[in-house]
């Protein structure tokens, strides 16, 4: 079964919206198999975000991911990684659908509440990068047989 990483961002955290965006993901069949909570650190947010390393919004980026608690999850299930992406929408919450996190419930290009892997390989190294192997639980969820 596909494994995605999510994280709920500073804005997300500080409007009180980790519930709202569990909830969604729950709700839609998928696996909460890990969950912390923490401030990231100068030196995570460069991992984090070395794709975009050099990038005239890097250092406001690195300062927004910085500057409260997020809150990390790992969720399973079918096609995981590409429909956390469409339940989060576009990157810009201004072209976000409705129905989405994004469009629903943002008006930011930056702040825009969370982020989920966009790729296999990417959601392996982010899931590495902040849980290890220890930290992700493996159960069955007793409704399984519904969302195979
Ligand atoms: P996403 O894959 O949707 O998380 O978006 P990207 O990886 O393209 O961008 C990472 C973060 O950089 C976004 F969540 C928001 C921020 N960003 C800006 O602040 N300005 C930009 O022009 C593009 C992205």
């Amino acid at each position: 079964m596909e494994r995605t990483f999510v994280m709920v961002k500073p804005d997300g955290v500080g409007r009180s919206l980790v519930g709202e965006c569990l909830r969604r993901f729950e709700r839609r069949g998928l696996k909460l198999v890990a969950l912390k909570m923490q401030q990231l650190s100068v030196d995570q947010a460069h991992k984090h975000y070395g794709e975009h390393k050099g990038k005239p919004f890097f250092e406001e980026l690195v300062a927004f991911i910085t500057s409260g608690p997020v809150v990390q999850l790992v969720l399973e299930g079918r096609d995981a990684v590409a429909q956390v992406r469409k339940m989060n929408g576009a990157t810009n919450c201004l072209d976000a659908a409705g129905g989405t996190i994004r469009g629903d419930l943002g008006l930011s290009n930056q702040n825009n509440l969370v982020h989920a892997s966009d790729s296999l390989e990417t959601a392996a190294r982010e899931i590495a990068l902040y849980f290890s192997e220890d930290e992700i639980v493996v159960y069955a969820l007793p409704c399984a047989a519904w969302l195979k």
